[in-house]
Formats: C-alpha cells, structure tokens, sequence
C-alpha cells in the first residue's frame, strides 16, 4: 500500500495488523473473505476529503465503516482496499430545539443518538436490535427500518440535512436542514441508501420528534399466517400501532432457549404478533383483543402490565437475530405490500417447505410494514459453504415470488455483496442503467466501495 497514508494520518490512526484488519474490514455477514490492506481512522472531514481525493488519484478501493452491524456484506472488504472507520467521528456537534434538529458525525451510535433526544425532552424514533453498536452514518446509508416503520417510517424520514464527500473529494451539503425547500433535484435522498457507493457520509442533521405516551405491548397467539394481517387490519381499525411484529414457534423457541426467557403464553401457537400501542388506546386494543379472538383469529394473548413487562416481551422479538447467530442463518429479508402479504406468504412458505425440507426455516420480522425475515437455519452436520450453495440454489425462485408481486429482495438490509447479483429482480434494468450512470457522475475512478450494490459491468468486482 503506498506510503502515503502514513502522510494522511499518524500512527494511532492508522492500523494494519492482522487482529485490526479482521475486526474492522467485516460486518454481520459470515460469508465473505475479509482482507483489507489498511483500516484508517479519520477525525475530520478534511480528513475524509484528503483521503479520498488521494484514493482517487492512486485508484485505491474504499469501504465505509460504521457499527458493522450490516447483513449483506456492504461494509466488508475482500480485495485489499482501505477501510474508512467513522469511529472516531463520533460527536453530536449541534442541537437545536426549536428545529428539532441534532447534527451528528457519521460515527455517532444510533443509542446514544436515542438517549441525547430523551434528555433535551425530544425522541428520535428510528429503532431495532442493533441500535447500542450500529452508526447514523451507516443508518443512513442503509436506510435503516427496524421496529417502529409502521408508525415512525424509516431513517430517509428523518434525515433533514446530509454532509457527504463524494468520490471526487467534494464536500456536498444538501438541504441544510430545512423543512422545505424546492429548489430541484433532493440529492440527499440519492445518498441515503446508497451503501457508500455514491459518496461518504460524514454528518447529518437528524430530525426528533415528541416524547411519545407510555407505550403497551401486546402478545397474540396466532394459528394461521395468513390471520397475522387480519388481526393486523382489524387492530388499525380502531387505533394507531407503535409496532406490529410477528415471529414463528420456531423462533420463540431458539430466543427463550438462547436469553433463558418466559414464554409469553400458557400454550403455544404455530406464530405470535407483538403489537406495541398508546396509553391512551388501551381500552381500544382490549375490544379489538375480544373481537380477533371471537373470529377465531386468536387464542390466547398477554398485554404488559408494566414497562419491565413490555421491555420483556419486546425482548422476545429483538432477540431472535442474535439468538439464531450460532445456527448460521441464511437470510432473506423480502417485503412485498402488506394488502399482497397473505398470498405471498402462503406461496413462499411452501416453496421453503417444499425446497428446504431438511433445514429448520424460522420466519419473523416488521410484518406490519410488509417486511418479512426469513432465516434457514445450518444443520449442525452440514459444512456452510455447502449449507450456502444449498439456500443459494433455491433464492431465485423465492426472489421470484417476490418479482411477482412487485416486492423488495431487500427490504431493510441493503444490497451489498449478498444481494448485488439479484437485484434484477427487483429493479429495472433502465433503473439500474441509470444507477450506473450516477454512480460513473458521483464516483468517476470507481473508488467508493466498489462492488458493493450494483451488479458488475467489469472492471472491479
Ligand atoms: C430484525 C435483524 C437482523 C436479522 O430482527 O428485525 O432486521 O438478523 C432484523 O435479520
Ligand atoms: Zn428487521
């Protein structure tokens, strides 16, 4: 590696160890070769600027680097490029209460984004299992979803303003955080999303919003998937959701067993909804509780008589990812509209049954914003490159499933390696023609996570 990131940042900024490069040149995914030729460390953005105009003229390959906590290989690096840790861009640097705005550096974790708006008396909604490590800066690249979408929406929601040095060094500041601003094309929502492969983020002016009531959980025993969205529509009838989750038997299972928790219900059912509510809808969420149990809909249920008790429910949906880690999940995380969700369900839980009879499948996820995970779980006595090819074999005909009701094969966890090959199945190829073009306009030397989202046209891969 030229010598030359040793002129851009001194030795505590730099790292090229071995113990250094597997930590920081991986994310969440387990598949990939990890091999980083150097991890640096950046403390400004004139830091990030530098760096990335000499990349630009010695051709040398960046990946971005949040809280890693990415699923689809977005932030892993294989082929000896430098790896950009935001770590130490850490530091809220604004806040303003009238605004309602707190502007962060790219390396701010999500939790201590969440924790600073509780204590100016404000709430930034944007949650999900991984929020005490991941980064705003990788949130925003990924446009992070998690559990309160159906109410809160998604990361782009929340994003005022976007600081991001593009593949020519330049710093673009767009829309300065203002509420309107019609001024052309919005050219933060082109970078939100786009996995570091237009540009890196390196600040961002997040939007917050009110305290919300003290919050109920709901747990609901369901037999039938399909009566997931009945129950799902017969609730919206009468009151507003925080959250609608759902996950199998299989999957209340592997997290008791894994965090040695209480099941929630006497009995068990083939899935469970968590649904998470106002004070004040309460009484509301008691009738509609009558009313999917008279339907047959429902068996059993527990509301949270306590905030310990709702954080205890909630545990059993926000820790089934960590809980299924040992089993080497193959993921798919596949949404459809939620008025498409029962027949797509029906269809794709008996293309797995029928593809993956040997393998234990275990469905959860935000089926309230039409958003389904998918995890098949390693048989202990299957090595996972043959595991893999297995699952692998059988993705495009689920993917088509997808394609067919003009769904996501990537629904919250971004592109990245996992799914680069597949994302025809989702976009056009004039979309993708015009993803390239902007991609050559943002990043012209190719240097901005290169591989990473987009399906290969030669050159790097
Ligand atoms: C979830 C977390 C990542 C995974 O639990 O909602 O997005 O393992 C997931 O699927
Ligand atoms: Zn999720």
């Amino acid at each position: 590696m030229p010598q030359a990131l040793d002129e851009l940042f001194s030795d505590k900024q730099l790292k090229r160890d071995s113990a250094s490069l597997q930590r920081w040149g991986c994310d969440w995914t387990r598949s990939f070769e990890i091999a980083p030729s150097a991890i640096v460390f950046p403390e400004s953005v004139d830091e990030v600027q530098a760096l990335v105009r000499y990349a630009k003229t010695e051709g040398v390959a960046l990946v971005p680097s949040g809280g890693r906590t990415g699923l689809s290989g977005g932030a892993v690096a294989s082929h000896g490029e430098v790896v950009v840790s935001f770590d130490r861009m850490n530091q809220i640097l604004d806040f303003n209460a009238t605004d309602r705005l707190v502007t962060c550096q790219a390396g701010v974790i999500t939790q201590t984004l969440q924790e600073f708006a509780v204590d100016k008396g404000f709430f930034y909604p944007v949650d999900f299992a991984s929020a005490g490590s991941s980064q705003i800066g990788g949130n925003v690249a990924t446009n992070a979803g998690g559990i309160k979408v159906i109410r809160y929406g998604l990361t782009r929601d929340w994003v005022a303003g976007l600081r991001v040095v593009t593949g020519d060094g330049e710093l673009i500041d767009c829309n300065q955080g203002l509420i309107k601003n019609a001024t052309g094309y919005d050219l933060r929502h082109l970078f939100i999303g786009s996995e570091g492969t237009l540009g890196f983020i390196v600040e961002a002016d997040m939007r917050l919003t009110r305290q919300p009531q003290t919050q109920y959980v709901m747990v609901l025993g369901i037999e039938q998937f399909g009566d997931i969205l009945n129950v799902l529509a017969h609730f919206q009838e009468s009151l507003s959701l925080s959250a609608f989750e759902f996950f199998s038997e299989a999957a209340l299972q592997k997290v008791v067993a894994h965090r040695d928790l209480q099941r929630p219900l006497a009995g068990s059912a083939d899935f469970y909804a968590l649904l998470e509510f106002d004070e004040s809808a309460i009484d509301a969420a008691g009738r509609s509780y009558e009313e999917v149990v008279a339907k047959g809909w429902v068996g059993d249920g527990v509301l949270s008589q306590s905030q310990a008790q709702a954080e205890a429910l909630w545990q059993l949906r926000e820790g089934i990812s960590e809980s299924l880690a040992e089993f080497t999940p193959y993921k798919n995380d596949l949404s459809v509209r939620v008025s498409q969700m029962p027949a797509f369900i029906e269809d794709v839980d008996a293309l797995v049954r029928a593809s993956y009879p040997e393998f234990e499948v275990c469905w959860y996820g935000h089926i309230g914003d039409g958003n389904l995970h998918l995890n098949i779980l390693k048989p202990a006595d299957l090595d996972v490159t043959a595991f893999y090819a297995r699952c692998h074999e059988i993705s495009p005909r689920i993917f088509e499933q997808v394609s067919a009701r003009n769904g996501s094969i990537s629904a919250e966890h971004g592109v990245g390696l996992l799914k680069r090959d597949f994302l025809g199945y989702t976009r056009s190829q004039p979309e993708m023609a015009i993803m390239q073009a902007v991609k050559k306009v943002l990043d012209p030397a190719a240097i901005m996570n290169p591989g990473k989202l987009l399906p290969r046209t030669g050159g790097f891969h």
